[in-house]
């Protein structure tokens, strides 16, 4: 039996992000977060493609816990919103009058064929830059890759990041025709989606990209099995009812379909998809008010990635906070994401926009262009604002700098 004013379910980036701001001025808050190592996810794409290491992308889950938070190293088994609690793994109770839910999403693997299988298997050519397991396989696969298919996948599922299935892609046909092999390979993307972005500006430049590129979209296909000893990937047709097809390949990169963890779909806590039931704009839950949302597992309809966590994690703050006080809600989240789409081992489109998938770009460039500015601030700055602001509570996204750098206007 454990009790406390605020509980904070999982301690990934909103997690940890939220346990930094309410640790300030608080002191009975406890952490649920069953994982010894914290990884900075968004590196992924960068070890995927050579250019760091698995070792530069995490730290000790317990170094990040800040003094006033007591860490119990343990997942939620169920939630009991209507008695204030939940019960986690070894059967223990944890009472909290506020709780605060950012668990994540879950990769189904076991949703494709012989993924999980060829992913084990060392010579299958299938890696996945989604998992610290497998993130390392991926340069392996690329620096093995001799001639052939290379395939790049996008499930039928919402994603975190919706954009890393093709940065992949773009560091891959960039390293093959570095190493000069360029034209042995033919790369083809697989996506769910009908468009390769949902944001016309940035979608319309990738299109073009690929165009130069000779890298082939083909919209609408969804992977649904792997044989890895033949090599073969095959694939549904979203808009064609019992279309199937199977293609060769030499290199599969896939994205696993990924959904909310089972334990909250299972709950009175999400909506019809599964999803954490929050109001869009203040992040609080629509039927149980002490309970707020933040990150990949709730309901806004924004792309998933850490710079929403960032920017969500103030209106989760000041809201909880007011609701606390008996005081209306101030703070509205916009629906601000961003996306660096790496395009080259050193450029970088930096997409950034809100719920009406309207650019709202931070600096008085147009970045969207591939820019090698914008490559260095995801490979280099972005990981430091991630440990040494974002992480202890004193990033909010770059707001205050876009205000800055456009004189207030935008
Ligand atoms: P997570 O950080 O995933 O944390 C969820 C936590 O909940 C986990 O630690 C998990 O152990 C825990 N948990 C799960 N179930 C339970 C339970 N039952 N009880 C207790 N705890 C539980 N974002 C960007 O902004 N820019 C990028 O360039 C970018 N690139 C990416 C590239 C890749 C390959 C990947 C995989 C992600 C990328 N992201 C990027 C997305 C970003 O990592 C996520 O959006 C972000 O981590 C979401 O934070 P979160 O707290 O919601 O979830
Ligand atoms: C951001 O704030 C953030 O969180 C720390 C990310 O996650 C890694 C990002 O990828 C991006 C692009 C931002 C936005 C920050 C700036 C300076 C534009």
């Amino acid at each position: 039996q454990h009790s406390c004013k605020f509980l904070i379910v999982g301690g990934g980036s909103g997690g940890c992000t939220m346990a930094a701001k309410l640790s300030k001025y608080e002191r009975d808050v406890i952490m649920l977060e069953p994982n010894e190592k914290h990884y900075y996810q968004p590196m992924f794409t960068l070890i995927g493609g050579g250019m760091k290491t698995l070792s530069q992308s995490y730290c000790s889950t317990k170094s990040l816990i800040p003094k006033n938070v007591s860490w119990i190293q343990d997942k939620v088994h169920s939630f009991n919103p209507k008695n204030n609690s939940v019960t986690i793994s070894n059967g223990d109770t944890i009472h909290y009058d506020y709780m605060v839910v950012s668990v994540g999403l879950q990769l189904n693997y076991e949703q494709i064929t012989g993924l999980k299988e060829a992913l084990d298997s060392k010579d299958s050519g299938v890696c996945t830059n989604y998992s610290s397991q497998y993130v390392e396989k991926t340069y392996q696969v690329l620096q093995n890759f001799k001639s052939g298919n290379a395939i790049f996948t996008l499930p039928n599922t919402p994603i975190k990041c919706a954009g890393a299935p093709q940065k992949v892609m773009y560091i891959t046909e960039d390293y093959l025709k570095k190493k000069g092999i360029r034209n042995k390979a033919n790369i083809m993307y697989k996506t769910s989606t009908p468009a390769l972005f949902s944001v016309k500006k940035y979608g319309r430049k990738l299109q073009q990209i690929c165009n130069m590129r000779n890298i082939s979209i083909e919209t609408r296909q969804n992977l649904i099995k792997i044989n890895p000893t033949q090599k073969i990937a095959t694939f549904e047709f979203l808009d064609e009812p019992n279309k199937v097809e199977s293609v060769e390949y030499s290199m599969l990169h896939v994205t696993p379909p990924m959904s909310p963890p089972d334990v909250l779909i299972q709950s009175n806590l999400s909506n019809s998809a599964g999803y954490l039931d929050v109001d869009p704009y203040t992040l609080r839950h629509n039927i149980y008010g002490n309970i707020f949302g933040i990150g990949d597992c709730t309901s806004c309809p924004t792309s998933k990635t850490v710079a929403a966590v960032a920017a969500q994690s103030k209106v989760v703050h000041k809201n909880m906070i007011n609701v606390i006080n008996g005081k209306n809600m101030e703070e509205k989240y916009d629906g601000y994401t961003s996306c660096p789409i790496i395009t080259s081992n050193n450029k970088c489109i930096l997409a950034e926009f809100n719920y009406d998938l309207k650019p709202l770009e931070t600096f008085p460039i147009n970045q969207g262009n591939e820019l090698h500015s914008m490559f260095l601030l995801k490979k280099d700055i972005l990981p430091i604002i991630y440990w040494n602001l974002m992480l202890k509570g004193n990033w909010n996204g770059p707001k205050t700098i876009r205000k800055l750098m456009h004189f207030g206007l935008y």
